[in-house]
């Protein structure tokens, strides 16, 4: 008989706003495996798209064979109290997910570093702009610009298309590389 490995759990959350690829960016690490709840749109962003998250996704992603990263998506609306609890237990951070496309991404990116700032103080941050394929500006320099303009001068910022899955893996490791050098990816 042999013994069970113990598996050590950990969290990440994906946030951001709507359309900027949460659902896609779980889909893709996570594939066939992502539980997801989509419901009809609310009148406000109704025009985006005709569905948009209004509960959680969730997926599991294997690091290695005694380590399960639990991955979240948080809804499009601001609806963020109930994920503390969820990540109040191996929180490795947060995923901001910002999409170049909307009107005004600099002002989503300011937004959602408030939104999160208590949990950013005390835990790992990556921001992944998509959507630059169809709108160049602004460009990752600008992003940079504004986090560094928000006391978030060393946190990384990466161009990424969230169908990819080689593009969110990169995401998942730069904050992974930050909690522990040492984690496998
Ligand atoms: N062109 C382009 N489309 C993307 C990119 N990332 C995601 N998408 C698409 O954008 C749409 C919204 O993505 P979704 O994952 O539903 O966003 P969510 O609202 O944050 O969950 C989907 O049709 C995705 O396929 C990107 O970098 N470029
Ligand atoms: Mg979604």
């Amino acid at each position: 008989m042999h013994t069970k490995k113990k598996v050590a759990n950990y969290k990440i959350l994906f946030s951001g706003p709507v359309g900027a690829g949460k659902t896609s960016a779980i889909r893709s690490l996570c594939g066939d495996k992502l539980l997801t709840t989509e419901e009809e749109a609310s009148d406000m962003t109704r025009h985006r798209k005709k569905t948009t998250t209004v509960a959680l996704d969730y997926g599991t992603l294997r690091i290695s064979d005694s380590e399960v990263v639990h991955l979240y998506g948080t809804p499009g609306q601001e609806r963020f109290d109930f994920m503390w609890e969820i990540l109040r237990e191996n929180g490795l951070g947060l995923i901001l997910m910002i999409s170049n496309g909307r009107p005004s991404p600099l002002a989503d990116l300011r937004f959602f570093l408030d939104a999160f700032k208590e949990f950013i103080a005390k835990t790992a941050l990556v921001v992944g702009v998509t959507h630059l394929d169809e709108k160049p500006a602004p460009d990752i320099a600008a992003y940079r610009n504004e986090l560094k303009a928000a006391g978030h001068g060393a946190i990384p910022v990466l161009e990424v298309d969230a169908r990819a899955k080689q593009d969110i893996s990169i995401l998942v490791q730069a904050l992974l590389y930050q909690v522990d050098p040492n984690i496998p990816a």
